[in-house]
């Protein structure tokens, strides 16, 4: 198996929602064993800690959630995510999912300094694609998509050296998609698979056919995994469930075929609220799920005991 090397990073982001507790999330990760999982594989693993928020003097909205914070941790990790890409593959722990505003930018930076087009599946029950001048929530975790591929409204933000194109998008797993964000999707051609679909036709079908467009292209592969992605019934941990998410089985069915496609460059665990847990549960399946992304055999799951 051919060996990396990967660098966590840990982003204990709060901001971009009101409810507290994804801060816990890089040191839940850590507890959970996510460094020796990958140690386990033979990867060469580094943590290099948490990262903080730059300081912002964008004044505070009367509508967006912590806006200034969300700058600035989004300049602080465009810089974590450049400054590491190079040297491997950098997991960022999340942190709410606001943090892929500063990771996608960053990797795209990256990408487009190496003259290769990133790519960004977007595993999540939401596909996060409001702008500050939708959004009803004010929750600026369900805005990353529309700021990364270069949607108008995210002036305040840092700007973008290179904008993802729609459909260097694909989302799989939607099924809570707001009506300002459904209107924009259907405009746009990212690759949409909801769990209807997956119900109907599985989850390797969409899967593969995005990772070929990938390698047709010549492209590298960010992976966002948000823990709604899942079904609640085995990931209790995060504060925006939808019901009738993805499966174990069809999880680390996606990780082991992103695996095999040898396409991924990082990857972002975001949304985990450990506050929210049940005996660590969540945070071991996530670390699980990283694993088989990572190239653990089927056979080599581990047996759960406490
Ligand atoms: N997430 N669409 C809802 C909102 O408040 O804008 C939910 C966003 C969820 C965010 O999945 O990271
Ligand atoms: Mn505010
Ligand atoms: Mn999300
Ligand atoms: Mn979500």
């Amino acid at each position: 198996m051919d060996t990396q090397n990967v660098i966590l990073v840990g982003a204990p982001m709060d901001a971009g929602k009101r409810r507290q507790g994804c801060r816990m999330g890089p040191d839940a990760y850590r507890v959970a064993g996510l460094e020796q999982a990958l140690t386990d594989l033979g990867h060469q693993v580094s943590d290099i800690g948490n990262v903080s928020a730059d300081p912002s003097d964008v004044p505070e909205h009367p509508h967006l959630v912590a806006l200034p914070e969300c700058i600035g941790w989004s300049s602080a990790l465009s810089r974590a995510a450049q400054e590491t890409a190079p040297n491997g593959l950098p997991i960022f722990m999340g942190g709410d999912h606001a943090l892929s505003m500063g990771t996608v930018a960053g990797m795209a930076a990256h990408a487009d300094g190496i003259g290769r087009p990133l790519f960004v599946l977007w595993l999540d029950a939401h596909s996060d694609f409001h702008t500050p001048d939708s959004t009803g929530s004010g929750n600026l975790h369900g805005t990353p998509v529309a700021y990364f591929t270069g949607q108008p409204g995210f002036n305040a933000f840092p700007p973008l050296a290179a904008p993802i194109p729609t459909d260097r998008v694909g989302m799989i797993g939607l099924r809570s998609v707001d009506p300002a964000e459904r209107a924009r999707l259907e405009q746009d051609r990212a690759m949409l698979a909801d769990m209807r679909s997956i119900d109907e036709h599985g989850i390797k079908a969409p899967l593969i056919a995005f990772l070929d467009r990938v390698r047709a292209a010549n492209g590298i592969l960010h992976v966002s995994l948000d823990v709604d992605f899942l079904d609640p019934s085995i990931a209790p941990a995060v504060g925006t469930t939808v019901p009738g998410g993805a499966t174990e089985r069809e999880a680390h069915l996606a990780m082991e075929l992103l695996h095999e496609s040898g396409l991924v460059c990082s990857l972002d665990l975001v949304e985990l609220n450990p506050f929210l847990d049940e005996r660590g549960l969540t945070a071991k399946l996530m670390v699980d799920l990283a694993a088989s992304l990572l190239g653990r055999r089927i056979f080599d799951r581990p047996t759960r005991s406490f």
